[in-house]
């Protein structure tokens, strides 16, 4: 078991459609910990670096737009091997892909427009909250206040 930090965005379809409380719903009861949440508009050149991997693509453009298009709320959480679990969580990418009881079968319609994203890797996770919320911002949740302490209260 690894102790990870996972980048993770409620996109602006998931916004407008008011599903920021479910999600956050399912991963505190899934016992993940938040650490760090913002409702931002963020600029090209942030959304172009967040998608630096699909600049190549047909649909980077569209996507580009998209993102930029609307307030999104990027969050910080932190749990146990989250980067894999909470993969699991959203769903496939394809809405006819994504599995009911994930967030993208259960709630997204288009491949394009599917509520949520989440780091694919150690290495993005790191990348994508450097850009979104910087290597010096302290993350807001204190040490000493995780999953396990809350069991007791
Ligand atoms: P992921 O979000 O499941 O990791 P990626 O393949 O990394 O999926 O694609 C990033 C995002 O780009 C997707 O979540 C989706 O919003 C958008 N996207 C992916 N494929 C397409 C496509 O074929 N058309 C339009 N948008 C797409």
């Amino acid at each position: 078991m690894a102790l990870q930090r996972t980048f993770i965005m409620v996109k602006p379809d998931g916004v407008k459609r008011g599903l920021i409380g479910e999600i956050i719903k399912r991963f505190e009861q899934k016992g993940f910990t938040l650490l760090n949440a913002e409702l931002m508009t963020i600029n090209r050149t942030k959304a172009e670096y967040h998608y630096t991997e699909h600049k190549d693509k047909p649909f980077f453009g569209e996507l580009v737009d998209f993102i930029t298009s609307g307030p999104v709320f990027a969050m910080v959480w932190e749990g146990e091997n989250i980067i894999e679990v909470s993969r699991l969580m959203i769903g496939k990418t394809s809405p006819a892909e994504a599995a009911p009881g994930t967030i993208r079968g259960d709630f997204a319609n288009t491949k394009a427009e599917n509520v949520i994203h989440g780091s694919d890797s150690l290495l993005s996770a790191e990348r994508e909250i450097e850009n979104f919320f910087g290597l010096l911002k302290r993350n807001i949740a204190d040490d000493d206040f995780r999953y396990e302490d809350r069991q007791s209260m």
